[in-house]
């Protein structure tokens, strides 16, 4: 089974403490009215403050815990979504919003115990409401006194589940290049064609991602493209982009940069060297296969192909491989180059 995001699952904190007290207070509110009428007025007093009490504390407590409990330790996460979550998330205010809450928790457990004891002691109806009337009001205060957290801890939460959908267990063909260069149209030419799509932080645009199966180890090979990511010059971006970007890192097996010699994709050559040269300083120990694209449309108006290889050789591309992503030229022999390198790696750390 392909694992995706592991915040994916997360239970969403309520929209307040009003909320979680309200739904809470109304369920506490039906026990008033469920006791045996056979019973003496005190022993039916005590038995219906008790179940107030204990209806009350559970509903709150139980709503914020499973919210809580459903956020994977952030620390025994992999690389990749450990990073990620540093980027988009501040990581010392979550966890110090969420022990907040946990120590409130506790405080509620021990009103829930006090409030039990104490309604042993109850005589009569009118003493009854008074001490239920007091426990809601100790126990509104202190769900009040966490209110900010609660919905910090919800923004978080949100922010988490949007991460994108990739499974970093897998080795991971990332496919680079400026924009409409074709990347997106390689990931589905290689891979299957049920794509998934997903966000990835810092930009709008959607990340295509498909698999390859490799027949008879059953290997499974992650493939996806990076639009808004790995499609302009990494110098211009800021700190917290740049780190997600690099995030990918834990990812990469291939990088296949690809270039559009047609230059239709609306930049020039030039540009997509700038690009490719920041890649390959930034992820310098990642192999990059370099894929021209577009071939059959290439016009002699820009440099020619004959230029761009001699270009590619001069700064030591070795992998060159002239493709069309759309019209599947050449697609097999690029395919067969990424799948035998990745067998290669897999079957050399599983020896
Ligand atoms: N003529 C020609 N057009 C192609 C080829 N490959 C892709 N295209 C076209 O180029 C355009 C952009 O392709 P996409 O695959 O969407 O490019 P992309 O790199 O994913 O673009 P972004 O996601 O915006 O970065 C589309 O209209 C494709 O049909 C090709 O080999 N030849
Ligand atoms: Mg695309």
């Amino acid at each position: 089974m392909v694992k995706g995001n592991p915040f994916s699952k997360i239970k969403l904190m309520p929209g307040s403490g009003d909320d979680i007290f309200k739904i809470a207070l109304n369920r506490a509110k039906r026990m008033e009215t469920k006791s045996p009428v056979r019973w003496s007025s005190a022993k039916r007093s005590i038995t219906v403050t008790q179940n107030y009490i204990k209806t009350l504390h559970e509903n709150i407590v139980k709503r914020i815990k499973e919210s809580i409990y459903s956020v994977p330790k952030i620390d025994e996460l992999d690389d990749f979504y450990r990073e990620l979550a540093y980027v988009v998330v501040n990581m010392d205010d979550f966890k110090k919003s969420m022990g907040k809450v946990m120590a409130c928790i506790k405080i509620l457990d021990k009103l829930r115990q006090e409030y039990l004891i104490k309604s042993r002691r109850i005589v009569d109806v009118k003493d009854a409401k008074k001490l239920r009337r007091e426990y809601t009001g100790r126990v509104y205060s202190v769900v009040k006194s966490i209110n900010e957290e609660l919905i910090r801890i919800r923004e978080y939460q949100k922010i988490l589940k949007k991460l994108p959908s990739i499974d970093p267990s897998l080795p991971t063909i990332v496919i680079a290049g400026v924009p409409n260069v074709g990347k997106s149209t390689l990931v589905n030419a290689i891979s299957s064609a049920r794509s998934e799509v997903a966000s990835y932080p810092f930009t709008t645009k959607k990340l295509t991602i498909g698999h390859i199966r490799l027949e008879p180890e059953n290997i499974l090979i992650q493939v996806i493209d990076t639009p808004g990511l790995l499609d302009r010059p990494l110098s211009e971006r800021n700190k917290m982009e740049l780190q997600a970007i690099l995030a990918l890192k834990h990812l990469i097996g291939i990088i296949v940069y690809m270039i559009d010699p047609s230059e239709t994709c609306g930049f020039t050559i030039n540009y997509q060297f700038k690009v490719l040269s920041e890649i390959s300083t930034y992820f310098k120990d990642k192999e990059i296969v370099i894929a021209i694209n577009k071939i059959y449309i290439f016009d002699n108006k820009g440099p020619s192909i004959q230029h761009i290889l001699k270009d590619l050789e001069n700064k030591s591309y070795q992998k060159i491989f002239l493709i069309s992503a759309l019209k599947k030229i050449s697609i097999d022999y690029l395919k067969e180059y990424l799948v035998s390198t990745i067998r290669y790696d897999v079957l050399k750390s599983t020896k």
